[in-house]
């Protein structure tokens, strides 16, 4: 009754700087990542992606740990400067050997990988002329894609061309809590819409470099509800949903960007004028390139509540947060994961969906028996797979599903405080412990449904 399709794809996902370190093996190249945690105040907890989880001398005691795990397939991300140590060639041998290596001990370990090419490390010497507020980024992205997938491609079927535009414009180039860390909107909607363009060019790449590619695009998307049903708060909510999922959606689908959101960015002083002057003609169909399927990486919903009038003025609020929340202090909502599905589906229509992340939080360690008990996390994992169920069970076509994340992990502004990780990491040894939820996942995996139960 409750299983998953025959051939759902079980995964797990994690990304090169947040678990390879050996930033400087094999001639790798410096990354904005790099100099951002280097710049004090950054990183909460001061630290950087330097050793990480070691990943980049240990993989191979990975590979080990997914076997166990028994899923199908990793998705993990190539480092742009491994490959291209100034972001354009010569390519640096080295650094691509290792993914290399890495794609031929999965797929001996019978585990598909699914690559993605940015997530988030952008070569320095590329920032330095610009970064993504500069259009010649885009080719330096496609060149980039060229050269991983000429390599990887015999053996790489499935390719995200970047995770999150979200997060690498508005998070890197408006608030300033990622690399490179710059406070401009002008400067992140035109790297939103470098990113997208990137992509849409990289897609006819991929295709004619891999035989029977599946291509397509990691977006983190939260579904939004209104506190309550004041005009005020639905406006609001329509804002939100506005910036955070259509900006990205819509002209990856066709649509171009949304009308009132232009509206809204002007209205609060983010763009001089309507007239959006990064985009040039036949940009709009180059980011629309038809895709095979679309990343979802689901966290959270928002509960959206309007800034424009006193809190005293709104009516009451009427939708009650869950009181459950990760040590991100996100909402655990797994409805949200189900809504989003189906309306992904019903609006947009991607081939197929992927989720490419979904995980939370907790600092859990292990006990004095050694073991990891990790209840709160058994928990948000299995209401989000019986999630991911049910959106199957209303006719989306949702291919697989992948953890966030393998391992407890460099977790960007906040460093290692923060664990997301199926595998614990002892850092201060490199030890790696599956935590209960690590069980858990095997047993969904091996049963393909959630009928399970955890040993005591
Ligand atoms: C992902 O980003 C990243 O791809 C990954 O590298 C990272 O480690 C992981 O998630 C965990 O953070 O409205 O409550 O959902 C996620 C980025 C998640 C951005 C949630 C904004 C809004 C909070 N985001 N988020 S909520």
């Amino acid at each position: 009754m409750r299983q998953f399709p025959h051939d759902f794809l079980w995964g797990v996902a994690t990304s090169a700087y947040q678990i390879e370190g050996a930033t400087e093996a094999d001639g790798r190249g410096e990354s904005i990542w790099d100099r951002f945690s280097a710049t004090p105040g950054k990183i909460a907890d001061g630290t950087d992606g330097s050793v990480a989880c070691d990943h980049y001398h240990r993989w191979r005691e990975d590979v080990e740990q997914m076997r166990w795990l028994g899923i199908k397939s990793y998705r993990f991300s190539v480092a742009w400067p491994r490959v291209l140590p100034t972001g354009r060639g010569p390519v640096n041998r080295a650094g691509l050997d290792f993914y290399s290596r890495l794609v031929d001990g999965l797929l001996a370990a019978g585990i598909e990988p699914m690559v993605t090419l940015y997530h988030w490390d952008l070569p320095q010497a590329l920032h330095d002329k610009g970064g993504w507020p500069a259009r010649d980024t885009v080719s330096a992205f496609v060149e980039y894609a060229d050269e991983v997938s000429q390599v990887l491609g015999d053996r790489v079927k499935r390719w995200i061309t970047h995770n999150e535009p979200w997060c690498i414009s508005v998070l890197g180039y408006a608030n300033g809590e990622h690399a490179p860390g710059h406070k401009n909107w002008g400067e992140a909607l035109a790297a939103a819409h470098h990113v997208l363009l990137s992509h849409g060019q990289a897609v006819s790449v991929l295709r004619s470099n891999v035989k029977n590619a599946e291509v397509g695009i990691t977006l983190n998307l939260v579904p939004a509800q209104p506190a309550s049903p004041s005009a005020a708060d639905q406006d609001a909510c329509r804002a939100f949903d506005g910036g955070f999922n259509r900006w990205y959606l819509d002209p990856l689908y066709g649509r171009g960007y949304p009308r009132d959101v232009i509206a809204d960015h002007v209205a609060a002083g983010r763009l001089p004028s309507e007239k959006l002057d990064f985009v040039k003609p036949g940009d709009l169909e180059a980011m629309a390139a038809p895709t095979d399927f679309l990343g979802v990486n689901y966290y959270s919903r928002g509960i959206i509540r309007s800034d424009r009038i006193p809190e005293s003025q709104n009516a009451p609020r009427t939708v009650h947060a869950e009181p459950e929340k990760t040590d991100m202090d996100w909402e655990v909502y797994a409805g949200g994961l189900t809504d989003l599905l189906v309306r992904l589906h019903k609006d947009y229509k991607p081939r197929r969906l992927y989720i490419t992340e979904n995980g939370a939080a907790y600092a859990t360690g292990p006990d004095a028996d050694g073991r990891v008990r990790d209840t709160k996390r058994v928990h948000y994992l299995r209401t989000h797979l019986e999630a991911s169920l049910a959106a199957i069970q209303q006719g989306v076509p949702l291919g697989g599903y992948f953890a966030w994340s393998l391992l407890d992990n460099f977790e960007w502004a906040y460093g290692y405080q923060k664990r997301f990780g199926l595998i614990f990491v002892d850092y201060a040894t490199q030890k790696r412990i599956p935590k209960d939820s690590a069980h858990l996942y095997r047993a969904v995996v091996a049963q393909n449904g959630l009928d399970v139960e955890l040993a005591a």
